[in-house]
């Protein structure tokens, strides 16, 4: 008998939750075989990243996931062999007491937000006691060994470097998104929380020497974009020029398309959670708005991430993407640390490929909870 999983998502806010919990149900059944629910309160965010669902459907499967809408007032169900709550969100309790009632034993997880930090490790994995006797282990993601590892699906990194091997795949796929590249054109993505950093990026990729075309998917960043470039409103199509630097408002894409924007271009800004991962397995450059928490706890976060990414880079490439990646989360000015990090290029491309590489050797997420799921029964 196929074990049966139920992935419970709460959408606080964007993209993320939803994000990463479709990523993984959708991993857990082609790859693992499993029969998965995803259970998803807020049915508009699940269809902005699978368009072809149906907001109105309570129940349907969508590549292979059975997905289910979580109403307010809960109706029972048989609960799963393994239960996920995503990110700490608040399971039913009538679910709860059913799945202490049920004969043969659940595992609950909880799967933690990605982090960097050192303490991860040591708490990965850990069950703590419910009460009703039951008890819930924590999964944390992350970047080393003795956590769970990263949402990567078998054959991404080979579909990805035969794509970026391919220039004829990324023409057709920049053509099927609208986008003709000015010859010579550096091409940038931009996937970003409102940021009063942005005007002083544009006006450095304004002045610089060399062309950009920067391509951005619809989204919070587009009223900053908007007060720097002035003019009538920025809708999806909107094609601008400024000195080097054009700018082109992409749809929101799906999260396929999203993986060949980010393999397309030689630089992507990502934010949050699920975009950030992603650009370290399009093996380019990268620069992450990390989401904001209370009493700057965030930017514990990102140095933490610098610290373990930048290790084997140059004094002044360090420098730069620090300084750069410090500025576009503190709201500063980037211009300078842009400038110093184009100095660092090719070494920046290489480290970001090895980085992928080396990840990717890493076990990734599904197959860690797969196997965490064996090892407890
Ligand atoms: O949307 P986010 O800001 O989500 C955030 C983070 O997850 C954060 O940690 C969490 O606390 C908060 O939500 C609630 O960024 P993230 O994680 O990158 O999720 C965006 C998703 O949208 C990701 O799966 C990629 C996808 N995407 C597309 O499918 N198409 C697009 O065009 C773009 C720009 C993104």
């Amino acid at each position: 008998m196929r074990a049966t999983w139920d992935i419970f998502c709460s959408v606080v806010d964007n993209y993320g939750d939803i994000g990463v919990t479709w990523r993984l149900a959708r991993q857990l059944v082609a790859e693992h075989g499993l029969a998965v629910r995803l259970w998803v309160d807020d049915a508009q965010a699940f269809v902005r990243l699978c368009p072809q669902a149906d907001p109105q459907q309570p129940t349907q499967k969508q590549q292979g996931v059975e997905v289910r809408h979580w109403p307010v007032d809960w109706l029972p169900v048989e609960p799963a062999d393994v239960v996920i709550e995503a990110f700490a969100c608040q399971l039913p309790q009538s679910y709860i007491t059913a799945m202490a009632a049920r004969e043969q034993k659940v595992l609950w997880l909880n799967l933690e937000y990605l982090s960097a930090e050192a303490w991860v490790a040591g708490c990965h994995a850990l069950p703590s006691l419910q009460a009703g006797g039951l008890s819930k282990f924590f999964f944390f993601p992350g970047f080393t060994a003795g956590t769970g590892g990263l949402l990567r699906e078998r054959d991404l990194i080979a579909q990805r470097q035969a794509f970026q091997a391919d220039a004829q795949a990324r023409h057709a796929f920049l053509r099927s998104v609208g986008v003709s590249l000015p010859a010579g054109a550096r091409l940038i993505s931009l996937f970003a929380y409102e940021n009063t950093a942005l005007a002083s990026w544009l006006d450095a990729l304004a002045s610089s020497d060399q062309p950009t075309q920067l391509l951005v998917p619809e989204g919070r960043i587009l009223s900053d974009l908007h007060a720097w470039l002035g003019g009538p409103a920025l809708q999806v199509g909107a094609v601008r020029q400024r000195g080097q630097l054009y700018v082109q408002v992409l749809p929101f894409l799906s999260q396929e398309q999203y993986d060949q924007l980010l393999w397309s271009c030689d630089f992507n800004a990502v934010r949050g959670e699920d975009s950030f991962v992603r650009a370290q397995w399009a093996g380019r450059p990268l620069l992450w708005h990390i989401y904001q928490q209370a009493d700057d706890a965030h930017l514990e976060k990102l140095d933490a991430f610098l610290a373990i990414y930048q290790a084997g880079l140059s004094e002044g490439a360090q420098a730069a993407l620090v300084s750069l990646w410090h500025a576009w989360n503190q709201g500063g000015s980037v211009a300078q640390s842009w400038n110093q990090l184009l100095q660092h290029g090719p070494e920046l491309s290489a480290h970001a490929d090895a980085w992928a590489l080396q990840q990717a050797s890493q076990v990734d997420l599904a197959a860690a909870l797969v196997q965490f799921y064996l090892n407890w029964l």
